[in-house]
């Protein structure tokens, strides 16, 4: 089982993130230093990766979907950072450093957090109107605002806070985890195989293994705050039990939880099978997801 993870691709949305990050009108704007702040910190970059990897899937140059995944790490990074808030799961670490509010302070955060939102969809629609054809993008722009909104990331993040302290049934726990983390990452595979030039059929073959991916991401993710190390996630570990947190590995036990996202991540392989397109990196990195430590 290959655990390499496209490491190519990840300096590519390293790069684009630079070029792409807005300029401040403003020279002494404590707000995007913010943004810098918790944009530039060590994050894996795995949502616009799996963007570039839905394209070059399909047979496109990956470089075309770089404004795009751009845009889903600024939004991932907003999500993080409000996450991170006193209000929500008030943390201190993240990726390894004080987290944004810590840094710079909540009124701060809040507002970097915003602004990432906001220049995420400045940038998409920038590029869109140097475009012949503008459709793409703004599908995904458009796929990128649904799975943000009340029935994608905001619509998991307070269907995870409602769930605090209570033993929830399997429908609502995979609610929690297909919206909070899943709609994002899902997102993320659809705007590749979108700008990819994917037939719906292809389109929906990558969106269902997104799915599952996801999925199996937070289980693994929720796995590594109990079994994890604080270096190897760049975060403090044991804070879902802390703050009372509904996950798998607290509703059905490690070991269980781990069964779980292997069935996942085999969910995610097999909806790979018999696709008309190339599958081998979006294989591996759904081994890697699964054997993740970080
Ligand atoms: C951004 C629209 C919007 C709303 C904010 C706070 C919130 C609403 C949603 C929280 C979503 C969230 C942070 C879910 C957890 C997802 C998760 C597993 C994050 C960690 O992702 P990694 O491991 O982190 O990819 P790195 O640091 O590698 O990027």
């Amino acid at each position: 089982m290959s655990l390499s993870y496209p490491d190519d691709l990840k300096l590519l949305v390293n790069e684009a993130l630079r070029a792409y990050f807005p300029h401040s009108d403003e020279p002494l704007n404590t707000v995007s230093e913010a943004m810098a702040y918790s944009l530039f910190s060590p994050g894996k970059r795995f949502r616009p990766v799996l963007t570039l990897l839905a394209a070059e899937a399909l047979g496109a140059d990956p470089k075309i979907a770089l404004p795009v995944a751009c845009a889903i790490e600024f939004i991932h990074t907003y999500s993080l950072i409000h996450d991170d808030l006193p209000a929500i799961d008030n943390d201190d670490l993240r990726r390894g450093r004080a987290t944004c509010h810590v840094k710079f302070g909540e009124d701060v955060a809040i507002l970097a957090g915003d602004a990432l939102f906001a220049e995420a969809f400045v940038l998409v629609l920038t590029e869109q109107s140097k475009c012949t054809d503008p459709g793409p993008l703004l599908e995904a722009l458009k796929e990128l605002a649904v799975a943000t909104g009340i029935n994608g990331m905001v619509g998991g993040q307070v269907a995870d806070i409602m769930a605090t302290g209570l033993s929830v049934d399997r429908v609502t726990l995979e609610y929690i985890h297909n919206h909070k983390t899943g709609s994002l990452i899902t997102a993320a595979a659809r705007c590749g195989a979108i700008l990819g030039g994917g037939s719906f059929a292809q389109i929906e073959a990558i969106s269902e293994y997104a799915g599952h991916l996801g999925l199996t991401f937070q289980i693994i993710d929720d796995i590594l705050d109990v079994v994890g190390s604080t270096d190897g996630v760049g975060k403090h570990v044991g804070r879902d039990a802390d703050n009372r947190k509904t996950t798998f590995p607290g509703q059905l036990g490690v070991n269980r939880a781990q069964e779980e996202a292997q069935a996942t991540a085999a969910r995610a392989i097999e909806a790979l099978s018999g696709a008309r397109f190339r599958t081998d990196r979006l294989v591996d990195m759904a081994n890697f997801v699964l054997r993740r430590t970080s």
